[in-house]
């Protein structure tokens, strides 16, 4: 298969899917590019990354008969007890649009996070992804991590989310990133790396065994 359908409202998923993808010889689709939309969001109430993927995955392939990927994804605090959690898109409330929920979500974020010292503000992103075939059953599933912190004010224009408050390794935040620096490091990019073996296997070679759940 060499061919995806990106189950994502979100266009900054949709840009770094296919930037993700190419290079290991998906295409990828999104939902605006195929006839028939537009499509009913399913609801995410499964409670995990895993089970969210799962439901977009299945939903979207049953609605559009073709193959779909889904990203479900979010950021996790440790002072926070890993808040905000699966509810990283909303963790502000829903009014708005994606940009002004971004900026209220680092803002809510921040006020939570007032008074705790730079070490005890380490974060994850974490992303699940759910490949699914139009019959509903799940082809593929894996998940990546993004470890860092969360600092103390917004840096950086690139990507989206929280991305200006995640703290990298090398002290940029994920917004200070180019698209290619940020893939190569990220959440994302791991649990697609993950998944391409299954999707479109170099013929002659075997996915890495443990990477991918069957
Ligand atoms: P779809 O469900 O339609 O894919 P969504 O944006 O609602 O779009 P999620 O439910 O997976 O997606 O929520 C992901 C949220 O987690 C996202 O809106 C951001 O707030 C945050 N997030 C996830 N990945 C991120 C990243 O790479 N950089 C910054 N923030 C990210």
């Amino acid at each position: 298969m060499k061919e995806l359908l990106a189950a994502t409202s979100n266009p900054h998923k949709l840009h770094e899917l296919r930037a993700i993808f190419a290079p290991l010889g998906v295409g990828v689709l999104g939902l605006g590019d195929i006839p028939g939309g537009p499509f009913a969001e399913p609801i995410e109430d499964g409670g995990s990354f895993e089970s969210n993927a799962r439901i977009k995955a299945v939903a979207y392939a049953r609605m559009t008969g073709r193959v779909c990927v889904a990203d479900d994804s979010g950021l996790e605090v440790l002072a926070l007890g890993g808040a905000p959690g699966v509810d990283s898109a909303y963790y502000a409330g829903r009014d708005g649009t994606r940009a002004q929920r971004d900026a209220r979500n680092n803002a809510k974020l921040l006020a939570a996070l007032a008074g705790v010292p730079e070490e005890q503000r380490t974060a994850r992103f974490v992303c699940s992804m759910c490949a699914a075939d139009p019959d509903g059953s799940v082809l593929a599933t894996s998940r990546g991590e993004f470890t860092g912190r969360i600092g103390f004010e917004a840096r950086g224009v690139n990507g989206f989310g929280y991305d200006p408050l995640f703290v990298t390794s090398d002290g940029r935040t994920s917004a200070e990133l180019s698209d290619a620096e940020k893939n190569a490091r990220s959440h994302r990019g791991a649990a697609a790396r993950a998944m391409a073996p299954i999707l479109a296997p170099t013929p002659g070679k075997r996915p890495g065994a443990g990477s991918v759940l069957p």
